[in-house]
């Protein structure tokens, strides 16, 4: 680390952008920077794990250890959404917020003034993997209240939520990794900002990041293999036939179980990511959520010019129901998206004739 360096501070990049905004009034800049310090917050507790007894799952003697989700809460989860709130609540600028690990929206306490400005996040993606000491992150979502709520400063309710990906002011998330890192987009590009721990702030490291439209890398939980839809069989069986089949090329698989670590690979170096709607659980549309996990993950790709879907359209058209709406979640580099939104819209009975169908493998049933 250098003291001396060129690299622009997120305050810094903020002003700058704010600057081709000259009516802006610096609230959403605001917002930016607090969700950034609960960020940093919480790579803190991250960091120091089992040495702060934060590993390990909620005792329900505190409050309960299983969310709305029906998942076990881990210690990190319920510490990451107090640190969260606690840091945006009292600044002005939010009008209410919504979490994973939350039933309902919150209300932004009495003492403080309500702001312009919705916030949607998962405080702890990934949070299976805390105590394997694999890469989590969190994600967060930012929405311009319904104008009537800023008005009335009435409490907020679910259905305020209810906007499509594509009403997104900013999205982001942060990654607990080797380094902590902030990926942030305010609409205008996607860029990447790395923790500098000697200074406590966040550089800008990763600029202007764009994702490659053509991978040879894929990401999916092959135990679902049987629950898969035949259009998402027929892209990893031709995945997995590599050289020999009819993508005429060898592709390498990756699966870390935490959806904001893939993200960032795929930022990185492009690769497609799936968790599609299956048979699973007919309950269930999917296993990520719309609106604080699809929705800001699918607007950092298409900012970065990759694609984010939901097999069939595109993530950030579809309209929420639902707070914790889950949803099937396709992204990554733009040409594969495209080919297997391709796949879903081809007739089913073209694609059972496709010898590799017929072929005994992994994944069939
Ligand atoms: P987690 O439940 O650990 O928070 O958000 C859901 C998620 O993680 C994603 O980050 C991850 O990709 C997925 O679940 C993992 O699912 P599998 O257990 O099916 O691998």
């Amino acid at each position: 680390m250098t003291l001396r360096s060129n690299r622009s501070t997120l305050t810094q990049f903020l002003i700058e952008e704010r600057r081709r905004f000259p009516s802006a009034s610096g609230d959403f800049n605001a917002l930016i920077l607090d969700v950034a310090l609960a960020c940093k917050g919480i790579a803190k507790a991250v960091a120091y794990g089992e040495l702060a007894g934060m590993m390990g799952n909620h005792a329900a003697d505190e409050g309960g250890s299983v969310n709305v989700q029906g998942e076990t809460q881990k210690k990190l989860d319920v510490l990451s959404n107090d640190v969260f709130m606690q840091r945006t609540e009292w600044s002005g600028n939010l009008a209410g917020m919504a979490s994973e690990e939350m039933d309902l929206p919150y209300q932004i306490p009495k003492q403080y003034p309500r702001g312009n400005y919705l916030i949607v996040f998962d405080p702890l993606d990934g949070s299976s993997n805390i105590d394997v000491n694999v890469s989590v992150g969190s994600i967060f979502s930012v929405l311009r209240a319904p104008q009537e709520v800023i008005d009335s400063g009435r409490d907020v309710v679910e259905a305020d939520f209810f906007q499509p990906g594509t009403k997104q002011m900013a999205a982001g998330y942060a990654l607990y990794g080797p380094t902590t890192m902030l990926v942030l987009t305010v609409g205008d590009g996607v860029n990447g900002f790395t923790l500098d721990p000697n200074l406590g702030e966040f550089m800008l490291t990763h600029p202007k990041l764009c994702i490659p439209e053509d991978t040879q890398e894929f990401a999916i939980n092959a135990s679902n293999a049987r629950f898969w839809q035949v259009p998402v069989k027929r892209y990893v069986d031709e995945c997995l036939a590599g050289k020999t089949g009819p993508r005429g090329k060898d592709f390498n698989m990756r699966w870390i179980a935490s959806m904001v670590a893939e993200a960032h690979r795929i930022l990185m170096r492009g690769g497609v990511f799936m968790y599609p709607r299956d048979t699973k659980d007919p309950s269930k549309p999917g296993r990520l959520r719309l609106l604080y996990e699809a929705n800001p993950v699918g607007m950092i790709m298409e900012q970065a010019g990759g694609r984010a879907s939901t097999g069939e359209m595109p993530v950030l058209e579809v309209q929420p129901t639902s707070l914790h709406q889950r949803i099937g979640f396709v992204f990554g580099s733009k040409n594969e998206v495209e080919r297997i939104e391709r796949y879903h819209r081809e007739p089913v009975e073209v694609e059972l004739h496709n010898p590799l169908f017929a072929e005994r493998s992994l994944f069939r049933d």
